[in-house]
């Protein structure tokens, strides 16, 4: 039989509580599932790390991973650490290391969850944002110069490469092209930004070329904002820059409920590295360590890593056991408006998973 090797790394605040709760429902699924099996590591990687070994992460911690089949993150933040020294010592260093160039973030409203928009039924959001997840205004570009004087100057340098731009506007297309409507938005600032966007006005006609198959059109990331409040239906994939599709994605999270229930996968097509699925939300330290944190979000983000490994009817099984449970309203968390706890949640889909097979 199959044994996946999966590494475990819940990071810092809820990551902490969401992480083992994703790992629960992995090996019940697998326990039901009786196709495959999963190793888990553990990796004790974050906040506490950097406190007691002043980094976050090993200096060949990513050599530890390169084996894994995949790897289930939870957040990187810590109150008591800059929060740029977290992010770009954990999260980050995986990404880039990996080359995990797609960002791939589905959003659904999904039963049972009534999300803020007045006139927005459950089929008229149903979108998939891409970001890209390798350079832009995430590139580490940049520098301060004269800091703590009054002539200081700071950069963050937006860096694309023409490679960057076209290996993710073509997974863009290439997604679009997989789903049933065929449609994609390419969501720019090339008004404003006339060098590095301009070339992704470029890239995106010419790649276009290639999908005939797939409806496209072009949206400034301000007026996409609106759209998505005003026009959910009118969208279905959608591709922006790293900072964009950052903003957007929290944006269309809110929109279809919750931060709390919205996943991605941090992936490397090209399967030279493993992948890295997670919540798209951070540690919340307002709710840390309480036990109230929605696991929703690292579940959806588990079926993402079965899709990733081939694993369909497992990600399918998992993906009707997590919206059995969002339908029921004793099941939702404070956030969608609820009083059910982390546990109560986990333990829900666990028991649904194991009926399934009854
Ligand atoms: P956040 O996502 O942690 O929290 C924003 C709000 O959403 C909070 O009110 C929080 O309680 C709520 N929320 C988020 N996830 C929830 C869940 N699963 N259930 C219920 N409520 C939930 O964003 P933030 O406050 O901007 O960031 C906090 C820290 O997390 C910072 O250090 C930030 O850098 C880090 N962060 C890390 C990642 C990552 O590792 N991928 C992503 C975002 C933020
Ligand atoms: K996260
Ligand atoms: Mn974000």
């Amino acid at each position: 039989m199959k044994t996946y090797r999966i590494a475990a790394i819940p990071g810092d605040g809820i990551g902490q509580e969401v992480v083992p709760a994703g790992q629960e429902v992995l090996e019940a699924l697998a326990a039901a599932d009786g196709g495959f099996e999963l190793s888990f590591t553990h990796f004790g990687w974050g906040g506490d790390w950097y406190r007691a070994h002043g980094e976050m992460m090993p200096a060949d911690g990513l050599d530890a991973l390169r084996g894994m089949d995949a790897i289930l993150f939870g957040s990187a933040g810590d109150a008591r650490i800059p929060d740029h020294v977290t992010l770009w010592g954990l999260r980050l260093k995986i990404c880039q290391g990996f080359d995990q160039y797609a960002n791939v973030r589905p959003t659904r409203i999904l039963p049972g969850i009534d999300g803020p928009l007045k006139r927005c039924r459950p089929e008229d959001l149903d979108w998939v944002i891409v970001r890209e997840n390798s350079e832009g205004e995430y590139a580490g570009v940049g520098g301060r110069v004269h800091q703590g004087h009054p002539i200081e100057a700071a950069t963050d340098v937006s860096m694309m490469t023409r490679v960057g731009v076209e290996r993710i506007l073509r997974y863009a297309f290439r997604l679009a092209q997989s789903r049933p409507r065929r449609q994609l938005t390419v969501v720019t600032k090339s008004n404003a930004q006339r060098h590095a966007m301009v070339m992704w006005d470029e890239c995106a006609s010419a790649i276009a070329a290639e999908f005939p198959d797939v409806r496209w059109d072009k949206e400034l990331v301000d007026a996409m904002t609106a759209r998505m409040v005003n026009r959910p239906a009118s969208i279905d994939t959608v591709v922006a820059t790293n900072l964009h599709a950052d903003i957007l994605s929290d944006l269309a999270a809110a929109l279809a409920g919750s931060l709390g229930i919205a996943p991605t996968g941090n992936i490397d097509p090209e399967r030279r590295y493993p992948s890295m699925f997670e919540p798209i939300h951070g540690s919340a330290f307002d709710i840390m360590g309480q036990g109230l944190a929605n696991p929703v979000g690292t579940f959806w983000s588990c079926v993402m890593l079965l899709e990733h490994l081939g694993e369909t009817s497992a990600a399918q099984r998992l993906m009707q056991a997590i919206e059995s449970v969002t339908a029921t309203p004793e099941l939702h968390t404070r956030d969608l408006g609820g009083t059910a706890r982390t546990a109560d949640v986990t333990r829900a889909v666990c028991r649904q998973l194991a009926a399934q097979t009854r």
